[in-house]
């Protein structure tokens, strides 16, 4: 949406029924899809109280009604686990404030769409891996959160985004926009896309695991990046799975994978000297350990088998779809500069390079657990 949604907060603000006056407010973390605010409120009692609004990506999201009504079902359901089995309901998952309609989002007279949660406090949200130890906390939350859905109606939810980790129609979509070349951009990236071309066979290999029946389908996260998950700054546990935009049918490989590929690393995604991203198995191992304990049996031996598949698929389709966001004009991912979405590319497919590399070491740790 071309309007910043900084126009509109407002009216967004005026819909909502917050504990206290609000204060201020502020753009807020470091998603590349939704336009995140953190608002300040002050009860009368004087304590601030804060939550997060947030301006669905209309990019992403066509319809937030349905996006709404999945992420409602599955923090409802998550909240019924969670207090039966003794925990933290308003910590260990996400609760959707109503509107003063009694709505979960609020319109704007643009035609945006907008949320607020209440800002889970006392936790951390990390941009890399500091530690193997909070990476690993990761990676049980994540494991858990898949382990808790388990028999969640996977009927009962929307595709948010159609085709989301269609392997295989992302490199169509792709192939679509080197064809179109809309800005000109394709002379700038030979080499990523000889690196897609040359991947091009690997790009259906879940999905035929999928339709042969090997992988079964469940209610996955599909965007577990490490940013996605809250950290207790007391424990340094996985506190809170955030960002349920995508929670639909998917695969138990590409939430592990999705996890690799962002953390299993010591660089920014945006990395542009290369020579510093490189990926690290002694990460991946930390993370296998820490994603099977959290789901705790619920893999079969299939899936697990094909987790490194997961790692390798995940950072190529989001090197991928990073390429084809390039070559149209940066209309998807946030940006900051020119080129971030090229730089977001090549730190992928040097990525993919290293796990082909350690593909023998990666299916070794993997049969240890
Ligand atoms: P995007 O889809 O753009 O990534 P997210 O839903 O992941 O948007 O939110 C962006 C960031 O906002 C997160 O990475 C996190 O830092 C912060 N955030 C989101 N929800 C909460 C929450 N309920 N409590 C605290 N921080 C949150
Ligand atoms: C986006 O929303 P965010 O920033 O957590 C994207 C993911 C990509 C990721 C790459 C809905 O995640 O699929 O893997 O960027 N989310 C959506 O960093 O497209
Ligand atoms: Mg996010």
């Amino acid at each position: 949406m071309a309007d910043p949604a900084e126009n509109r907060i407002s009216e967004a603000l005026a819909a909502y029924d917050f504990a206290g006056g609000v204060v201020g407010t502020m753009r807020y973390g470091k998603g590349h899809i939704n336009d995140t605010f953190c608002v300040y409120t002050q009860t009368e009692e004087g304590d601030c109280v804060r939550y997060i609004l947030q301006r669905m990506s209309a990019a992403a999201f066509h319809r937030p009604d349905r996006l709404m009504q999945n992420i409602v079902g599955v923090t409802d359901y998550l909240r019924r686990e969670i207090a039966q089995s003794g925990g933290d309901t308003a910590r260990e998952t996400m609760t959707v404030l109503r509107t003063r309609a009694g709505e979960t989002f609020f319109t704007d007279s643009a035609g945006g769409a907008w949320r607020v949660y209440p800002f889970i406090e006392q936790t951390r949200c990390l941009q890399t891996a500091e530690t193997p130890r909070l990476f690993y906390a990761s990676a049980k939350a994540f494991g858990r959160f898949q382990r808790m859905l388990k028999d969640y109606p996977a009927d009962t939810l929307f595709e948010t985004i159609e085709k989301f980790h269609d392997t295989e129609d992302r490199l169509a979509k792709f192939e679509a926009a080197r064809a179109a070349d809309a800005m000109g951009r394709a002379k700038d990236c030979a080499p990523e896309i000889a690196f897609v071309k040359e991947h091009a066979a690997d790009c259906g290999v879940a999905l035929a695991a999928l339709r042969a029946g090997k992988l079964p389908l469940r209610v996955t996260h599909n965007d577990t990046k490490l940013n996605n998950v809250l950290i207790d700054t007391a424990t340094g546990e996985g506190v809170c799975v955030i960002d349920l935009d995508t929670v639909m049918p998917g695969l138990s490989i590409n939430d592990f994978g999705d996890s690799i590929r962002f953390g299993a690393n010591h660089s920014a995604e945006d990395e542009r000297d290369l020579s510093k991203v490189n990926f690290d198995l002694s990460l991946f191992e930390i993370y296998t350990k820490g994603f099977l304990e959290g789901a705790a049996g619920t893999l079969t031996d299939a899936e697990k088998a094909y987790l490194p598949w997961g790692a390798k698929l995940m950072t190529l389709e989001c090197g991928i779809r990073f390429l084809t966001d390039y070559l149209q004009g940066d209309t998807y991912f946030h940006v900051q500069r020119e080129g971030q979405n090229l730089d977001r590319c090549r730190t992928q497919f040097k990525l993919v390079r290293d796990m082909e590399a350690a593909w023998d070491e990666m299916r070794a740790i993997v049969a240890k657990y």
